[in-house]
């Protein structure tokens, strides 16, 4: 497989060269794509150097597969042209994810919905991306009512300026600043911009990508995001009211085996998910389950996962693994 990776250099760009590694995917040949200020960079793939090539450059090389992290404006610009060429795009960007065009894909819930013709799809949202893991095999049981969400999010979510304030914080250093306000022992609640409702972009993707991905507009969510100084991944306090009645054992048995998902849920040994022990790995973290005790059929839960990982970088190129074995590229 020719596989493009636009945007290469960057924090998603280079855990993608990772994963893709990792998991031995089948790469005949790799085309490293970033702006035009970085070509001629080289970024290493599997013991090799390659040169970092533009954007025009990558869509006449017509690579199979273009898995993108670059921001939404050049998903907008650009994918369309990958597409036009015959390349399928695989774009972790906001840009398309609610257009009601494009599928909006995690693989253990609904890849079943691709076909040859979708030649852009959307990868969803990091942190919906973890909620949607535990909710769907949750949802296809009990039948959820209403979300509500409460999420702990990662400094790298916003890129290698925010890891840098944070350093330069913790050192005493007044450096350029990604929020704005200090985040070293501190924890803001905004997460992208803010919309005309009060909520911020970030939580209105969960509401309405949670609703698009479970296929159920019927699902009430409601979040809160904020931003905490921590790098190894996205953490969220769930509370999941459902149509039926539960029994909390079978809860933790029916994530327990579900695929891309390690319940850690046992008190007793201060047993529980954490980003610091999250990063790195590709899986979705369970614990802290137990049921709310202030109203009827309702759940609460602790979600972690390395947000450049099963949040971008993995959750991509799974959804690339499902369109070579199913002959879709
Ligand atoms: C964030 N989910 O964490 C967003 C974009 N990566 O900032």
């Amino acid at each position: 497989m020719k596989i493009a990776v636009v945007g290469a250099t960057g924090m998603v760009g280079e855990v993608m060269l990772k994963v893709l590694a990792e998991r031995n995917f089948p790469v005949t040949e790799l085309i490293p794509v970033a702006s035009e200020k970085s070509v001629g960079k080289e970024v290493e793939y599997m013991g090799k150097a390659y040169k970092v090539v533009g954007m025009q450059t990558a869509v006449d090389m017509k690579a199979d597969i273009a898995i993108f992290s670059a921001g939404g404006d050049t998903s907008k610009e650009w994918a369309p042209k990958f597409a036009a060429a015959g390349t399928t795009v695989i774009d972790n960007s906001s840009a398309w994810r609610m257009d009601p065009t494009k599928k909006l894909v995690v693989p253990e819930i609904n890849a079943s919905v691709l076909t040859k013709e979708d030649k852009i799809i959307a990868n969803p949202n990091c942190s919906t991306i973890q909620l949607v893991m535990t909710l769907a095999p949750l949802h296809k049981k009990y039948d959820i009512k209403r979300v509500i969400v409460s999420t702990y999010q990662s400094i790298t979510g916003t890129g290698v300026k925010a890891v840098k304030q944070l350093e330069n914080e913790y050192a005493g250093i007044q450096g350029e600043m990604a929020y704005k306000y200090p985040i070293h022992r501190n924890l803001i609640p905004q997460c992208d911009v803010f919309e005309d409702n009060g909520y911020t972009k970030e939580e209105m993707k969960l509401v309405r990508e949670t609703q698009k991905i479970l296929d159920d507009r019927t699902i009430a969510v409601t979040a809160t995001a904020v931003r905490v100084p921590v790098v190894g991944g996205h953490s969220e306090a769930v509370n999941v009211e459902f149509e039926n009645d539960f029994e909390v054992n079978e809860v933790r048995s029916i994530l327990h085996h579900t695929s891309g998902i390690t319940v850690q849920d046992n008190i007793d040994t201060f047993t529980f998910p954490m980003p610091l022990y999250a990063e790195g790995k590709n899986d979705v973290f369970v614990g802290r389950i137990r049921r709310d005790e202030s109203q009827p059929n309702t759940l609460n839960m602790w979600i972690v996962a390395d947000n450049l990982r099963k949040g971008a970088a993995t959750n991509a190129v799974q959804i690339a693994e499902y369109l070579v074995e199913h002959k879709l590229v």
